[in-house]
Formats: C-alpha cells, sequence, structure tokens
C-alpha cells in the first residue's frame, strides 16, 4: 500500500509567512484538487502531514540581531501554537488524516523525526501499521524538509516517490540539487500529472 506524505505546507512557508518560498502558495492550493482527485481514484489510503512545529528551537532561528544564513539558522518560523505555523488555507486539510509534529526543541527537518499530534507514535510506526510499504513524498521545502523526509523513508525502509510539482523549493538552485541527491538513493521523480492526469 502506498501512503502520501504531506511535509510542511504552512503558513510561515508560503508567500506572505516569515520563511516564504515562492511557490508554496500555488503548492498548496495544487494539492487539493490532486488529493480529492487521487483519494477518488484509491491511491492514497492513508495521508500523513507533517508540521514544523517550534517553541525553543535553540539555534534553528537565528539568533537577535544576527542574520538567518537559511542554510542552518533561519528567521522566526512556525511557532507552535501560532498562525504561521497553520495549514496554508490552499489546503483541504480534511483531506489529511494525521499530522505529525517536529522541531519543539530543535531543529527537525524530517517528518520521521516528529511525533503523532498528541501522541508519541512516530511516523514510521504509523505508516507500518497501516500496511505502507510505499510512500509519495511532497510539500515545502524541497532543499530541506521534503529532501530530508524523502531520504529517511528511504532509509526506513519505504519504497519512495516524490512529486516533482507539488514541490516548492527555498531556492530554485538547491531545489534541483536536491532532486539529484534524491534519485541518487533511488527516490523516483514523478509529476502529479502521471499520477492522476488523464493518461494516469
Ligand atoms: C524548513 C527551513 C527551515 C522546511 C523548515 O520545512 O523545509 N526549511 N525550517
Amino acid at each position: 500500500m502506498r501512503a502520501l506524505i504531506v511535509v510542511d505546507v504552512q503558513n510561515d512557508f508560503c508567500p506572505g509567512g516569515s520563511l516564504a518560498t515562492a511557490r508554496g502558495a500555488e503548492v498548496a492550493e495544487a494539492l487539493t484538487p490532486f488529493l480529492r482527485e487521487a483519494r477518488s481514484r484509491g491511491l492514497y489510503p492513508v495521508v500523513a502531514g507533517t508540521k514544523d512545529w517550534h517553541i525553543d528551537p535553540g539555534d534553528h532561528f537565528a539568533a537577535e540581531g544576527q542574520e538567518p544564513d537559511f542554510e542552518e539558522s533561519w528567521p522566526v518560523h512556525c511557532v507552535a501554537g501560532t498562525r504561521g505555523a497553520q495549514a496554508h488555507p490552499g489546503l483541504d486539510t480534511s483531506m489529511v488524516d494525521a499530522w505529525f509534529l517536529k522541531g519543539e526543541h530543535s531543529a527537525a527537518y524530517s517528518g520521521f523525526e516528529g511525533h503523532l499530534e498528541g501522541a508519541r507514535d512516530s511516523l514510521a510506526q504509523w505508516l507500518r501499521d497501516r500496511g505502507a510499504t510505499d510512500v509519495d513524498v511532497c510539500g515545502i521545502a524541497t532543499d530541506f524538509c521534503v529532501r530530508a523526509t524523502a531520504l529517511d523513508a528511504v532509509a526506513e525502509g519505504f519504497r519512495v516517490r516524490v512529486i516533482s510539482d507539488l514541490c516548492a523549493p527555498v531556492t530554485a538552485g538547491g531545489g534541483a540539487v536536491a532532486f539529484n541527491q534524491m534519485a541518487y538513493v533511488g527516490v523516483e521523480l514523478v509529476e502529479s500529472g502521471d499520477l492522476v492526469g488523464p493518461n494516469a
């Protein structure tokens, strides 16, 4: 069975947010019809969403008065419970079965570092308990949390595809490098039209 992981489609990673990607809102808005079509075709019996969910993530946030380097230190973003941490309204959250939160007290790029909202279950266990052997990954940001989640999914033994047009990068160059790195470890790169289009 193949599950879908929707990575960090949150307001702060979309235009208007504190760590906006150029294509974040576009991805959120494209995900909703994709998910409706995919689920109506029975493609994804389970859909997991991840959220960056920071309380005090240490040096993941640039220190006050310091410039973030946008590699390891970042503007304040996705603070637990704030609007910036909420799912982007373009995403129909009724399509997501469970949310996994990550990064409360340190940087956490991979959804596999997270835990089920209100519980302790890991994403890997939750997926296996539901019979998932394969996962598709999409969301934000291609070059950080999507990449880390896809690489961990491979390491956890899942067969992994990334839906490239349903991902938004921090930088275009970083996104291209990330796709290469993912492909190198065996992630298959697909496009949403291959999965739900008229010729799918
Ligand atoms: C992310 C940078 C910092 C992401 C999270 O969701 O990809 N990127 N924190």
